[in-house]
């Protein structure tokens, strides 16, 4: 138990850990297999271009999440740029602010205008009562995010999509695994798209996946992300290179395979930290509930810095002292990123959950790579800096 602000690091204490506990430490699963399926892949000398790991991966995955199609692509990212291309998404579309700015930049990139949406603060997703408001003659579709693996009040989007004839997509690069009235996400609106990044808890190094049970868009995005070739020597789209390489799909196969594990892994780790924030003041901790599927993957702290009498940034370098490498997601809100700011200077005026959000948020470490002595720790040294909050202002740089 630390006593007071001597026993922190940003007061010259020792830190807590020797190296850094970073957030988004890949998990790794069953090493040998993994080896395994590196050699069979070299044996066959089959490395990308529908090979037999990707099929496979397609398959288990949408077997997994219920739905007719997945398409397995080289990122999220391009997974994104693909869906709305296919979807044919033009002129203005719909997203939250609060996400990761490619969930933005995937509309921007093809000159799609992301016009932002202020969230609901209990499921930090994108507010649907917001949503009317903006619809304008140029609108095309809504993108709804299942931040931090909560997922969208999809009946709300669905019927707003279907009332305006409006495209819905969903990024689902935090939900694999989820479940919405008991239904995997996956399988909602057109299309819904998932990273398997290197961060994410079932990676594939890089890697993403759109879904559908639209079968014509289906078979545009596979086109799409294969140069739009239909055979040998027949193009008959304009696409571009989206391939998920045999060497991805391995890992994502063996990542997989372990999902269960991990999952427990995640589940230990939020209960640990929720036991232990539960008597801190002015922390909470965003809440998983067990009555759907989940894969606890971000802990998620939302700080009250009055209550607490500490300012978010400080409690961040007090944790980074430590080797705590505490994050800020998704600060400060794609609208006040580049070339957002400068197109939309106004966005924030009708943002403000998500403006507020933003500066409250601390993203913690969780997954395999950390168990529950550390949890614990960790958990003391917010405690410590909370109790002591008044001895902390002359330590640290941010005030
Ligand atoms: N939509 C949403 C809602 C997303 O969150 C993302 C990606 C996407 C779309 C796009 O999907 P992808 O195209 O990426 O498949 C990281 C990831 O790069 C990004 O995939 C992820 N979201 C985002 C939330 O986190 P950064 O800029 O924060 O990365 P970086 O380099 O700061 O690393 C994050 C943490 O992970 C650090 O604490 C270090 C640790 N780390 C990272 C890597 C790569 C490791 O410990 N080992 C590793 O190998 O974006």
């Amino acid at each position: 138990m630390r006593e007071s602000v001597q026993d922190l690091a940003i007061a010259g204490a020792q830190p807590t850990f020797q190296s850094p506990l970073h957030v988004g430490r890949p998990n790794i699963g069953d090493r040998d297999r993994l080896m395994e399926r590196f050699n069979d892949m070299l044996d066959r000398r089959w490395l990308s271009n529908a090979g037999v790991y990707v099929t496979e991966l397609e398959q288990r995955l949408a077997d997994m999440l219920d739905v007719e199609h997945c398409i397995a692509m080289c990122n999220g990212t391009v997974a994104l740029e693909i869906a709305i291309r296919a979807l044919g998404l033009k002129g203005e579309v719909i997203v939250p602010s609060l996400t990761f700015i490619a969930t933005a930049h995937a509309l921007q990139w093809q000159q799609i205008k992301p016009v932002f949406c202020d969230i609901d603060p209990e499921t930090c997703t994108i507010d649907p009562s917001r949503i009317e408001g903006l619809i304008t003659p140029d609108t095309t579709g809504i993108i709804g995010v299942h931040l931090w693996g909560r997922p969208c009040d999809t009946d709300a989007l669905q019927k707003i999509a279907e009332s305006n004839q409006l495209s819905l997509l969903y990024d689902a690069a935090h939900a694999l695994g989820v479940s919405s009235d008991g239904k995997m996400i996956g399988g909602f609106g057109e299309a819904e798209v998932f990273s398997f990044h290197a961060t994410k808890f079932i990676n594939s190094f890089e890697g993403g996946a759109v879904t559908t049970n639209n079968s014509e868009l289906a078979d545009r995005i596979r086109l799409m992300k294969n140069f739009g070739f239909s055979g040998y020597d027949s193009v008959v789209y304009i696409g571009t290179n989206g391939k998920m390489p045999e060497v991805s799909a391995a890992m994502g196969l063996t990542s997989l395979e372990s999902m269960d594990d991990f999952i427990a892994v995640n589940k230990r780790n939020y209960q640990a930290y929720r036991e232990g924030i539960q008597n801190i003041p002015g922390i909470r901790l965003l809440p998983y509930f067990d009555r759907e599927k989940t894969n606890y993957q971000y802990i998620v702290l939302i700080l009250d810095e009055q209550v607490a009498g500490v300012k978010r940034d400080a409690l961040i370098e007090v944790l980074q002292k430590e080797n705590v490498m505490a994050r800020r997601y998704f600060y400060p809100g794609c609208h006040r990123m580049e070339p957002y700011q400068s197109q939309q200077p106004q966005a924030g005026l009708v943002l403000p959950e998500t403006e507020k959000l933003v500066l409250q948020t601390i993203v913690l470490p969780t997954g395999t790579a950390i168990g529950p002595e550390a949890i614990s720790e960790i958990v003391d040294i917010l405690r410590c800096a909370v109790e002591h909050s008044s001895d902390l202002d002359s330590k640290v740089g941010v005030q």
